[in-house]
């Protein structure tokens, strides 16, 4: 429901007057014109003199007047989606990790130079005022950075797409190390205010929760607070076509309580203000482990009812018809955060738009489709009933219902039975009732996809096997891609620029032309230049870690990276008790010709995941003793990177040389750094999980380092039974760094004894079970890097094949499969 109505125009006049409104003409893209209105922006938007103007000043200024730019097209491209009466994309996601946004539009717009040398007119450098702004930071790692890539690519597609989600004021927290340890400080993204957003005071909407429901079942919230809309433009490449990133702010409906102010209560004045405003505060740090807190459930409601009030009401202003909704919109679920989607969209077309259950029952399934993320059975959500049922009393009568019809349908399947029907129930009736989303989500759904092949047959045999007999042939697969306009030409412009040489300018509309460079890996001068590029990469990283951290790193070391969020199945403590082992052995024969390496990792822990904290701790006290080690003649150098984030990585990636990517096989359901490092020439170090087995079959057994027990081995073992107390004792290197651990805490010497439990006792994660295939391959990558020619040929086999995981094809995919909307943009096929 809208507060504040706009008048409705009859169409006739609409169209009369958008014929006859003087429209401002578009802004010159000369740097004379651009350096004269980057000063208007700060006189006259910021009331800054120029002659006193700080750097920040000059941030908000640039992108002011840049924004200018965007939003001329920006109107363009919403005016032709409407005149078209194109249907819709809606991504709905609780996290878009959208990092900066001003190297990325410029880049799209093609107006890098121009704005460089307008700013440099004015003596400001464009390098160091880009370098202030913040990361927004409004998402955990692989599914927030996900969603920012599909938005970019929906947009450089020419896709109508508006991105849906929350504006947390503060972001994922800002990791410190100290001594060590890993400290969470709140983030602050909108501190200087944010210079891309448009508020949108007059767009809000009424969100309900608690309270009950009447017998004519309509729901009475106890309590409604408002929903303001924030608009970003998504701009496309060339910028051909713009989106909108909408994300919605809470605020109470009536902010200050005049009783209390009256009464001279001032605290209870705004307590209803806070209690409105907490929902949009702060993301949840955790990732994969949900934490089912009643605040959580409140995000979730709060933007998902948002979103779909806002997408009903755009709807009915143009079509004034709701039977039509499905042929104009599709939402797309990121996750399950969203799946009360599912529930609120029938209680808007049942008892806001009177449709009858069975028509908006087909309507929400054709508009729906579900993306999966996660097998982990820890990661999968549910809400006890009771929680559920007190905030969203209309909410759970739906679910009710709609689990009736699934139990219904199931029975009469020849092969129901007793446990076919527990496991197809959106009612886990096991741990204390709870709300199962995932069973919500695919039964409210037309598509349901898994995010790498791997993962959509392993999401088929396990969590949907039931349903997908139900309702087959709904789960499909899509897999994961990254923008090469962020991951690519914006974090490598000198590799960039090297391709653009040898193959022509086709590679910028196209990545998967990249493989036009192939040959090139033959020709002794274009390795000479790609060998060059990523020395001075490595270059640039060394001098961050060493201003940064005070530690120096020989560029000319190999840069063997392990970047993302810390979790046990990622395994970086296999990457440490290996790096452990080789630290042994060097100083037992300090003579041999060592492969020099620096080992960098970075990423955080969810605040309350105490083993992965550890974890930090563990990698720092090994790093203290190796890079203090004169003997081993700094052949060997441990860096933990702290607050790892998507500036961090545009620094990270293009400065590896080897890529770890080493999950226990079946757990990552795709990663996307993966292919970000290869894309920027890495080599990989790798098991066979997530999309890494769509890159091997891509780049080729030659180059790619695979090791280690596969999925279905893994699944054999855990079933089996796997001791590894045994493979501790049967591997001396193993043995050797699993003893060593106590001696990175001289000053507490029980303080690993955690992570050695978890190893001697189960091995959940087949770190032992891994271990000797692991040092094993590490070896064999020494053995490629002591033949520079040979490592350069692999490096550039990789960035050459990795054209397929640009997310404009997985954007093509959904839209073909899922979506059914057309893409209109000229990039090629
Ligand atoms: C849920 C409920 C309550 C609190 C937090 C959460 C929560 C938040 C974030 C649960 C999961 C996440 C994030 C999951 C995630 O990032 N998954 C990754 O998604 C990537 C994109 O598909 C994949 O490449 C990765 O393999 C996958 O781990």
């Amino acid at each position: 429901m809208r507060i504040f109505p706009e008048p409705e125009l009859p169409p006739s006049i609409k169209t009369a007057k958008s014929r006859t409104m003087p429209r401002p003409s578009p802004r010159a893209t000369d740097p004379e014109s651009i350096s004269a209105e980057i000063v208007e922006k700060l006189t006259y938007a910021l009331g800054k003199d120029p002659t006193a103007a700080k750097s920040h000043d000059w941030l908000a200024a640039t992108i002011l007047a840049l924004r200018d730019r965007i939003v001329d097209r920006w109107m363009d491209s919403v005016r032709a989606a409407h005149d078209a009466e194109a249907k819709r994309v809606y991504y709905l996601s609780l996290e878009f990790l959208i990092g900066r946004l001003l190297r990325d539009a410029l880049g799209n717009l093609e107006l890098t130079a121009p704005f460089q040398s307008a700013l440099d007119k004015l003596g400001v450098d464009l390098n160091l005022i880009e370098a202030l702004e913040p990361d927004a930071a409004l998402g955990n790692g692989g599914l927030g950075r996900l969603a920012a890539c599909f938005m970019e690519s929906l947009a450089s597609l020419g896709i109508p797409a508006y991105g849906y989600g929350i504006r947390y004021n503060h972001g994922l927290f800002r990791q410190e190390i100290v001594d060590g340890w890993q400290r969470e400080f709140p983030e602050n993204w909108l501190e200087n205010g944010n210079p891309w957003e448009f508020q949108r005071r007059e767009t809000a909407c009424e969100i309900g929760f608690g309270g009950s429901v009447t017998e004519e079942r309509q729901w009475q919230p106890a309590e409604k607070i408002l929903a303001i809309a924030c608009d970003t433009p998504m701009v496309g490449w060339r910028g051909n076509h713009m989106n909108t990133l909408r994300l919605w702010t809470a605020r109470a409906i009536d902010p200050i309580e005049l009783d209390a102010v009256n009464r001279g209560d001032f605290a209870g004045a705004f307590g209803g203000s806070n209690r409105a405003e907490i929902i949009t505060r702060v993301l949840y740090p955790s990732d994969a482990t949900p934490e089912g807190q009643e605040l959580r459930l409140r995000q979730e409601y709060f933007f998902t009812s948002a979103s779909l009030q806002d997408i009903l009401r755009r709807h009915m202003q143009q079509y004034r018809n709701i039977r039509t909704l499905a042929d104009k919109a599709t939402v797309q679920l990121n996750d399950t955060h969203p799946a009360i989607a599912v529930a609120e969209l029938m209680r808007l077309l049942m008892d806001e738009n009177d449709l009858a259950w069975e028509e908006a029952w087909d309507i929400t399934r054709t508009v729906t489709s579900y993306t999966n993320h996660t097998l982990l059975p820890e990661a999968l959500e549910s809400w006890p009933l009771q929680l559920f049922e007190r905030l969203l009393p209309r909410h759970m009568q739906i679910v009710f219902a709609i689990n009736e019809k699934v139990i219904a349908d199931a029975g009469k399947l020849p092969e129901a039975s007793a446990e076919l029907l527990a496991s197809v129930s959106l009612i886990d009736e096991h741990n204390g009732r709870r709300v199962r989303m995932g069973q919500l989500a695919f039964a409210g759904s037309h598509s349901i996809n898994g995010v790498s092949a791997l993962h959509t047959s392993l999401m088929q045999e396990s969590i949907f096997k039931d349903l997908n007999t139900l309702y087959p042939g709904r789960i499909n697969n899509k897999t994961n891609g990254i923008t090469p306009r962020r991951w690519l030409l914006g974090a490598n412009p000198g590799l960039m620029a090297l391709l653009r040489e040898a193959i022509g300018e086709k590679v910028l509309d196209n990545a998967e032309t990249l493989r036009e460079a192939a040959p090139f890996a033959k020709d002794a001068g274009f390795r000479g230049r790609f060998a060059e590029i990523k020395r001075r990469n490595k270059v640039r990283l060394g001098n961050f870690v060493s201003e940064r951290m005070g530690l120096s790193v020989d560029p000319d070391a190999m840069f063997d990276v392990h970047v993302k969020r810390i979790h046990e199945y990622k395994r970086q403590l296999l990457n440490i008790l290996e790096t452990i082992a080789l630290y042994d052995a060097m100083r037992a024969d300090p003579g041999r010709s060592w492969v020099p390496r620096v080992k960098i990792f970075a990423g955080k822990a969810a605040a309350s995941y105490a083993q992965a904290k550890l974890i930090i701790k563990l990698i720092n006290d090994v790093a203290q003793t190796i890079n203090n080690d004169a003997s081993i003649r700094g052949l060997l150098k441990v860096a933990f990177i702290p607050n790892y984030n998507v500036s961090l990585a545009e620094i990270i990636v293009p400065a590896a040389d080897l890529s770890e990517q080493i999950s226990t096989a079946g757990m990552e359901a795709s990663g996307t750094g993966n292919m970000k490092f290869a894309l920027n020439g890495a080599l990989t170090i790798g098991t066979l999980d997530g999309a890494n087995i769509e890159i091997l079959e891509r780049v080729g057994a030659d180059n790619m380092m695979i090791f280690g027990l596969k999925a279905d081995e893994v699944e054999q073992r855990r079933r089996n039974g796997h001791d590894p107390r045994a493979m501790i004792e049967a591997s001396a290197s193993l043995k050797g760094a699993f003893d060593a651990l106590a001696s990175f805490s001289p000053d507490d010497h029980g303080r690993y004894q955690p992570i050695r439990d978890a190893l001697f006792h189960h091995d959940w994660f087949m770190v032992a079970a891994d271990f000797d295939a692991y040092a094993q391959t590490q070896r064999n990558v020494d053995a490629i890097w002591r033949r520079p020619e040979d490592w350069t040929v692999k490096t550039i086999l990789n960035t050459v094949n990795m054209g397929w995981f640009s997310s404009d094809r997985t954007i093509r995919e959904y839209a073909r499969d899922i979506w059914k909307v057309p893409v209109a943009s000229s990039l090629l096929p």
